[in-house]
């Protein structure tokens, strides 16, 4: 239960990463240092209670600058690190791809040679107990078909600047393992939905959407499909992995949820009809189909056997409940996301208010 070990979490103000710490500071003994650079997506209050836990510190510090990575890793003597600073989302990566090659590669690549630097100061016999989970997506795949499932031996396709980013930084791990021998773990993981999700992503969109009454954006015909997983799901799954993943592997996880995004934004319509009725009758009425998203990708869906068959990992959330879930969430936390659109925050989406 990682009693005693200190672990960084990089990112760890944003939406996966403040799960990640939730659960260890909740749900094991690990010390836990949040190394996150406080971007727009960043928000300090997903991570109620955290400040003054006796196991967590906070450290202001982008990935991409090794001279104070260096300090933290001189400072703290980490026993893992867990990577899931990034820049997140698919329609900024369209307008301003820059901050996206900045920081998921260029930031995974400085993290990589800190860690390294770091690992080569260890005893040897502390250097194979030492991980450097990476966090990454199932967007580096591609778009499938109608049928099949991302598997972890398929060839990467990334569509997108950001996928084509994260893609690179995956490469990056991977070459680390194999050219220093730095005991390195990625994870590509489907679409993550949950508390603490930072508005301008599909769900909370719609939901913040659907309670103002205000249009609501489906790209192209709304058939694209996406494998939905509890944020919580997730969290558990880099924890396991973390603890019991074979270094040098990779493994997919995956909510086994498919579905069109029109079905989710239909389902969101019914639940906030049924919660919280508003003034503009039944919700989807609001549903308005806009201009597609360039290099839009049909369907994602993963295979998650292995890590299911290896780690005895298993999702615990049907869509159905976690999405009941995450509606109420959002109904009962109106300050947590009315604090980040009174702060203001472009919404880049081309062609869409
Ligand atoms: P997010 O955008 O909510 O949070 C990202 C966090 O990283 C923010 O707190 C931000 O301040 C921080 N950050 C950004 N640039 C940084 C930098 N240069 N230095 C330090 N910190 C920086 O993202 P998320 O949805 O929580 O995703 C976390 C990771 O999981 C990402 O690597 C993402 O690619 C991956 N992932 C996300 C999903 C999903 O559905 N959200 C699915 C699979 C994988
Ligand atoms: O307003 C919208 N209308 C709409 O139809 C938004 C924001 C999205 N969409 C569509 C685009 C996608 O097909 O919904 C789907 C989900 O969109 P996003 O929430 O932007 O997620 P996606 O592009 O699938 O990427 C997400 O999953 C994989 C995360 O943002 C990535 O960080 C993760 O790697």
């Amino acid at each position: 239960r990682f009693d005693g070990l200190t672990i960084f979490v990089t990112g760890g103000a944003g939406f996966i990463g403040s799960a990640v710490i939730r659960l260890l500071l909740g749900g094991t003994g690990a010390r836990v240092v949040n190394i996150d650079k406080l971007t727009y997506a960043a928000n300090l209050d997903s991570l109620p209670g955290a400040a003054g836990h006796p196991r967590y510190a906070f450290e202001k510090q982008c990935i991409c600058e090794g001279t104070g990575l260096r300090e933290l890793f001189d400072k703290y003597q980490p026993d893992a690190v867990m990577n899931l600073a990034a820049e997140s989302h698919v329609d900024r990566s369209i307008e301003g791809p820059a901050e996206f090659i900045q920081t998921n590669v260029v930031g995974t690549f400085t993290l990589l040679q800190e860690a390294l630097r770091y690992w080569r100061t260890l005893t040897p016999q502390k250097r194979p107990q030492f991980r450097f989970l990476h966090v990454s997506t199932d967007e580096v795949f591609g778009s499938l078909g109608p049928e099949g499932l991302f598997s972890e031996t398929m060839a990467y396709a990334p569509n997108s600047p950001y996928s084509a980013s994260k893609a690179s930084s995956d490469h990056l791990v991977r070459a680390w393992r194999e050219t220093y021998e730095l005991p390195t773990l990625v994870t590509n993981c489907s679409n993550n939905y949950g508390p603490y999700q930072f508005p301008e992503k599909l769900i909370p969109h719609m939901i913040i959407g659907g309670l103002a009454g205000e249009p609501l954006p489906v790209y192209g015909d709304g058939k694209n499909v996406r494998d939905w997983l509890f944020v919580e799901d997730h969290a558990r799954a880099l924890t396991l992995t973390l603890a019991h993943g074979k270094a040098g592997d990779t493994y997919n996880v995956g909510g086994r949820s498919e579905r069109t995004n029109l079905d989710v934004v239909e389902r969101i319509c019914d639940l906030l009809d049924e919660i919280a009725p508003g003034p503009t009758g039944a919700r989807r009425n609001l549903i308005s189909f806009v201009t597609d998203r360039p290099g839009h990708d049909r369907r994602y869906a993963m295979d998650a056997s292995k890590i299911e068959r290896e780690l005895g990992w298993r999702p615990e959330e049907s869509f159905e409940s976690g999405l009941a879930k995450t509606v109420g969430w959002f109904c009962d936390h109106r300050k947590w996301w009315q604090d980040i659109l009174d702060r203001g925050y472009q919404r880049t989406r081309i062609g869409l208010a």
